[in-house]
Parts: structure tokens; sequence; C-alpha cells
């Protein structure tokens, strides 16, 4: 997932070259990231389990739960190195339900749905922040995932 990332990055950069995006960093040449999150018989988790992103670039995160029950993605610490452009969320035909837009640090994802957060890291880390479920018990049987922004 980590060479997926820097690929994308490296061809946007490529396909963009040096024109800008008229002064809007969070809408150019935006990333999505899939976080799959669920259960198997290991216990539970996010996957993948280690993230990389960049300050400046926009990225969608694609929350998906694979579960028969609810998860949520808590963004801990990363919460405060990031602004979030919007959430997304859409019906079964796709269609849109809501946009939410300000503030965010946790996103409860609904079993079997998705949910769609745009964001773009504004701040680095030293080292490893943890993204986590913050649902009881969760935690604890492995939802967690470590993330670096350079
Ligand atoms: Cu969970």
């Amino acid at each position: 997932m980590k060479r997926t990332i820097i690929a994308h990055a490296v061809l946007a950069f490529v396909l963009a070259g040096p024109t800008y995006a008229e002064g809007d960093l969070s809408r150019a040449n935006v990333i999505d990231v899939a976080i799959e999150l669920g259960s198997n018989d290991d216990g539970m988790y996010l996957k993948p389990d280690n993230y990389e992103f960049v300050t400046g670039q926009a990225y969608k995160l694609v929350l998906t739960n694979v579960d028969e029950i609810k998860h949520e993605l808590a963004l801990n610490e990363m919460g405060e190195r990031i602004f979030t452009r919007k959430i997304e969320i859409a019906d079964e035909k796709g269609e849109l339900v809501a946009e939410i837009k300000g503030n965010i640090r946790e996103v409860e994802v609904g079993p079997g749905k998705t949910v769609e957060w745009f964001i773009v890291p504004v701040q680095t880390t030293e080292e490893p922040v943890e993204i986590t479920c913050e649902i009881p018990g969760h935690l604890e049987a492995g939802m967690r995932a470590s993330v670096m922004i350079k």
C-alpha cells in the first residue's frame, strides 16, 4: 500500500507537471487510500495496518466496513495534523446522502457501508502515530494501524 501511495504521488506529479491547483491544495490530484475495517479468525483489523502520507497532498480515505458489526476510525494524534475538507456518505445507488464539513476526528461506519473522508495532512509526524477503532474491545482485538506523515 505504501508503495502504491508513493507511486500515485509520483505519477500525479509527472502528470501535473509544474501546474498548480489554482491555489487550492485540497482539490488537486486527490489520491485514494482504501482502508478496510473488519474482523477475521485472528481478531479485528484495519487493513492495511500501515500508511504514509505527505503534507500538502490531498487524499480520499475510503473507509469500508466489511463486517457485520459497526466499526470506527479514530485519527487520535493524526487528527491534529490534518485538515478535513469533507466527509461524503452515499446511498446504495451511489447517490449523495450527506456531505459533512468541519473538524472531524472519528468516523463510525455501519456494517457493510463505505464513507469517504477527504483530508489534507498539514503537519508531519516525528514518529509513527496510531489510528484505531475505539469501540470497546476492538483496539484490544487488533484494530490499529500506524501512520507517518512526511
Ligand atoms: Cu471496530
